[in-house]
């Protein structure tokens, strides 16, 4: 394929030319490679839990139709998709973890290279998980919220865990509750939904997809959903909240966004991955007057710290610091020959990037226990020594600079100004500190209702088409867009983000954008901070006293390609929202599992799952159940 056939973005499509020219692998080359794809693999049909496997089983009913253990293809395809959400919610509760466990260390005075930056943020959490905040201090407080939070990933008893019970809306809660009842009364089973401690339910999907164990998918999905809301009412919103504490509560704020961020005459250190407890460190000496100085000493101007996928976003959300792309762009940066040090920590980053890294001056440096790459310079990161380990890190990335090759440098000038930092406070504060001018807008039809999109890149689909097909297709229809992730990249790289998109927008979206000042396209921040769309919509449901499922909102992931958009799916479908997917994920060997993700959920839990390939095609569905919603809400 041509390079403008790999990716809607320019900048890709220049970098490409030069790939294809001096013979780069990229996650494009080798899915081409890969071709043609397991159809088994594709359709989930396919088991190896076990050594009689592994076992197959042909949707074309050719051959035999149970595996070795008699497990049929609903058993196979539920317990697959189980375990892709129990491993995406790892990922997302895992940092979470972390984050948590340093709060705590910050507050009992073990760990003083970080400091509480935001205890506003830090009351309100604590007042809404019932601790008392009256007269106490700042540290006790956030030992008390640190030890909230950890006590969510071990805890062993059936009570769903305190976060989710304290930020769920409450007819959500009621009616998650009353339908462990009924699926009960209709299985004769003990089938639960609310999360129980966070590591408990991965660790129930690992059990119950053991070898000999559930093989009901209904059972099977149930606890996936079960496990994903313990990530998104849980894991993932612990990380934004501790976050939020320790690092600031986002604000609006500018940025610019795409490879042309690259700066040739500095020092260019790329943080890649997700965690902005190393990112941020990172910047911080980045930005120290010894490190400028240490940069001029070497012929460059200082250190420009760029970001790549969820750190980018954590840091633009934050810091305003500029983004150099999504994930398909983290190949393409290395090429630029221009960067200096890519710096990673955990989740998306192409093991490729070492091999490639080694074709250029480029330090590609691993920091986590959890993420070691053959091939890179691994600095091991402790939130302890952050300090010396950051500093480490930037002077490695300012040693670099003189082995660059000027010949070797190619930076596509493409960037595009991006409005960013709508945290839900922010969002509150546009709208005067209540959700009512919200609630008033889409009442009266000038905005007819919300979609959150999120997700990746994926070699699959062009790189951002989707997405931006997607978003344009929804602002034009009235619809505000929100969202998270590598989407939220590929609208800022479009432009989607500054107030000249809101000339894309219908008349109704278009004067509320323009009154509010601003873009019709919202960066909500990285994929953890997908819970502050959780937060966010049980605010407007609370606020009007409904359940989520009645909102005219919609979720998508229109590119996604990891195992945490998995969970971030069945969490919003959990929490009562439509979601778009795009690939098809592999659930189609089951006509049993399709039916339940995509009917059956509905009658339930009011969310489901939907997929369709063509971007205005889902534009058109998202808008038909907008205005069923509306309907129903008798708007
Ligand atoms: O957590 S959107 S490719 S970077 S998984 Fe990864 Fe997907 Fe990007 Fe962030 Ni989210």
């Amino acid at each position: 394929t041509r390079p403008d056939q790999r990716s809607v973005d320019p900048a890709a499509a220049a970098m490409l030319k030069i790939s294809d020219r001096e013979g780069f692998d990229t996650a494009w080359s080798r899915l081409e490679a890969q071709q043609p794809q397991c159809g088994y693999g594709q359709l989930g049909t396919c088991c190896r839990n076990c050594s009689m496997g592994p076992c197959r089983i042909d949707p074309l009913e050719e051959g035999p139709r149970r595996g070795v253990c008699g497990a049929n293809a609903d058993t196979m395809v539920a317990r697959n998709l189980a375990r892709m959400a129990a491993a995406g919610a790892s990922a997302h509760s895992d940092h979470g973890r972390k984050v948590a466990l340093l709060l705590k260390d910050v507050a009992s005075g073990r760990n003083t290279d970080y400091t509480i930056f935001n205890p506003d943020k830090l009351m309100v959490v604590a007042a809404r998980l019932g601790i008392a905040t009256e007269g106490r201090e700042t540290l006790e407080v956030a030992g008390d919220v640190a030890d909230v939070a950890i006590a969510c990933f071990g805890a062993q008893g059936e009570e769903t865990i305190p976060f989710s019970t304290s930020y769920m809306p409450e007819k959500r809660l009621e009616l998650l509750k009353d339908l462990e009842g009924t699926l009960a009364e209709m299985t004769g089973a003990r089938i639960g939904l609310m999360p129980r401690g966070i590591d408990r339910e991965v660790v129930d999907i690992m059990h119950r997809t053991h070898f000999g164990c559930d093989a009901d998918p209904l059972s099977l999905v149930a606890q996936s959903l079960r496990c994903s809301l313990g990530d998104g009412w849980g894991g993932s919103l612990i990380a934004t909240e501790c976050q939020d504490i320790l690092f600031g509560t986002p604000t609006v704020r500018t940025i610019k966004a795409n490879l042309g961020v690259l700066d040739t005459d500095m020092v260019n250190l790329v943080v890649h991955g997700h965690e902005p407890v190393l990112s941020e460190k990172v910047l911080e000496w980045a930005r120290s007057p010894e490190m400028t100085e240490a940069a001029r000493a070497v012929g460059a101007k200082g250190v420009n710290v760029v970001g790549l996928c969820c750190t980018g976003n954590e840091l633009l959300m934050r810091q305003g610091v500029n983004v150099a792309g999504n994930l398909l762009h983290s190949e393409l940066a290395i090429m630029t020959g221009a960067v200096e040090a890519m710096v990673v920590d955990v989740q998306c980053i192409f093991p490729s990037l070492a091999d490639l890294s080694s074709c250029f001056h480029t330090r590609f440096i691993t920091t986590s226990e959890q993420t070691n790459i053959p091939g890179a310079l691994h600095i091991q990161f402790e939130e302890h020594d952050a300090n010396a380990i950051a500093r480490r890190i930037v002077q490695t990335a300012i040693d670099a600079f003189p082995g660059r090759n000027a010949a070797k440098v190619y930076i596509p000038q493409e960037t595009e100004e991006a409005m960013v930092g709508f945290s839900v406070e922010q969002i509150l504060a546009a709208l005067g500190g209540t959700p009512d001018p919200l609630v008033e807008v889409i009442a009266n039809g000038t905005i007819k209702g919300v979609v959150g999109i999120v997700g990746c890149n994926n070699a699959k689909v062009q790189q951002d088409f989707f997405h931006l097909s997607l978003t344009r297709e929804l602002i034009k229809r009235d619809i505000l867009v929100l969202g998270t992730g590598c989407w939220a990249i590929a609208a800022a790289k479009a432009g989607l983000m500054n107030l000249d998109a809101q000339q894309q927008a219908g008349p109704g979206l278009k004067a509320v954008c323009e009154q509010l000042g601003i873009p019709p396209v919202l960066h909500m921040g990285s994929c953890v901070d997908c819970s502050r769309m959780l937060v966010l919509t049980g605010a407007l449901a609370d606020h009007l006293g409904v359940d989520t499922a009645a909102l005219p909102v919609v979720g998508s992931a229109p590119e996604w390609t990891t195992e945490k958009a998995v969970a971030i799916g069945s969490y919003f479908v959990g929490s009562g929202l439509p979601v778009h997917l795009w690939p098809v994920p592999p659930i189609l060997g089951s006509p049993v599992v399709t039916k339940i993700l995509t009917e059956s959920a509905k009658d339930l839990l009011g969310g489901y799952f939907f997929v369709e390939e063509d971007p205005v095609a889902t534009a058109d569905r998202m808008e038909a159940i907008i205005m069923e919603k509306r309907v129903g809400l008798g708007l």
